[in-house]
């Protein structure tokens, strides 16, 4: 009699090993990303990268839509920290504002990864590691190409990008520097399009009407920013390209056309594909593994030497 019981409460414990475990094992990871918006085709290749490979992995992902404002990311990130996810992504459209929002996921203890750009903290250990490109080098590939191209010479107008962002904030400083080395090569306006077509239009075609054809060059922080300013260059009567030269950085598809189709000179490369290196690092360091704090993607450049053998193989 005592035998049979124990072994029915032998039977019964395997049982509930048995379900714990195999619930363990099913349980998806949790993840919470906050991103900026859907102000770019950057950004729509971003967002698409992070949700298809979620769905590759099984990831349990809680994607939020930040309309381009800080606030509701910051929101977002305490609706994550309620839900209990597993890990924050975060893609900050400003530098700064972020420290107190990070200090309750820390008292929650779940790990924060900063991706695409860079925030400004006093407190380095808010976040586990950053991933995402270069944006100094980037600023700096554009000048060097451009000096190049004008010897040098020639009155250039920038298209920066959202104001306070790391993009805007780098591209703008190290271009500046970069470009400092060639005295006859001068910045003679600089105003944002926010990273959008309609902006880069608008400010262009304000440029055009404030300086005329004074303008040689124009310098935009991203292709969706040059694309809008073609189209304005082109109901001036003026031709991109040759009027005037347009330096980008991305390198989204319809920015390697434009330089194909020479209304674009040359755009930097910025990759938006690091899903599958976000998941994998959060991988690790939810399995307590050290991970590297700075992770950057390699970028390239595009011009008329090389656009046409790189376009049908774009992914994004
Ligand atoms: O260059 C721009 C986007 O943060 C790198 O944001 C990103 C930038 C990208 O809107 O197109």
């Amino acid at each position: 009699m005592k035998s049979i019981s124990t072994l029915k409460s032998l039977f019964v414990g395997f049982v509930v090993v048995a379900a714990v475990l195999s619930s363990a094992a099913d349980k998806k990871l949790k993840i919470g990303f906050a991103q900026t918006g859907a102000e770019s085709a950057w950004r729509t290749a971003n967002s698409e990268s992070m949700k298809s490979e979620a769905e590759k992995r099984g990831i349990d992902l809680k994607f939020s839509d930040g309309q381009g404002k800080q606030e509701n990311q910051i929101r977002a990130i305490r609706s994550f920290v309620t839900q209990r996810v597993d890990a924050i992504v975060l893609a900050p459209i400003v530098e700064t504002g972020w420290d107190p929002v990070l200090r309750e996921a820390r008292r929650a203890h779940i790990p924060v990864i900063i991706t695409d750009r860079t925030i400004q903290t006093s407190d380095e250990s808010l976040y586990v590691c950053f991933i995402g490109s270069d944006f100094n080098e980037e600023g700096r590939m554009a000048a060097d190409w451009l000096a190049k191209k004008v010897n040098g010479k020639g009155n250039i107008v920038e298209l920066q990008g959202t104001p306070g962002s790391a993009p805007a904030n780098d591209r703008r400083k190290s271009f500046a520097a970069a470009i400092g080395k060639y005295p006859a090569l001068k910045i003679i306006d600089s105003q944002s399009g926010d990273f959008r077509r309609t902006g880069g239009k608008e400010v262009m075609e304000a440029f055009i009407k404030k300086h005329g054809r004074n303008i040689d060059i124009l310098y935009a922080h991203n292709d969706d920013m040059a694309l809008g300013a073609v189209q304005a260059i082109e109901e001036a009567g003026l031709k991109p390209g040759k009027d005037i030269i347009i330096v980008s950085i991305d390198a989204v598809r319809e920015g390697v056309q434009a330089v194909v189709d020479g209304r674009i000179n040359c755009t930097v490369e910025c990759n938006p594909l690091f899903g599958p290196k976000v998941y994998d690092t959060i991988s690790r360091v939810l399995a307590g593994e050290k991970v590297p704090r700075m992770s950057y993607n390699k970028d390239e450049l595009f011009d008329s030497t090389n656009a046409a053998s790189v376009i049908a193989s774009r992914k994004y």
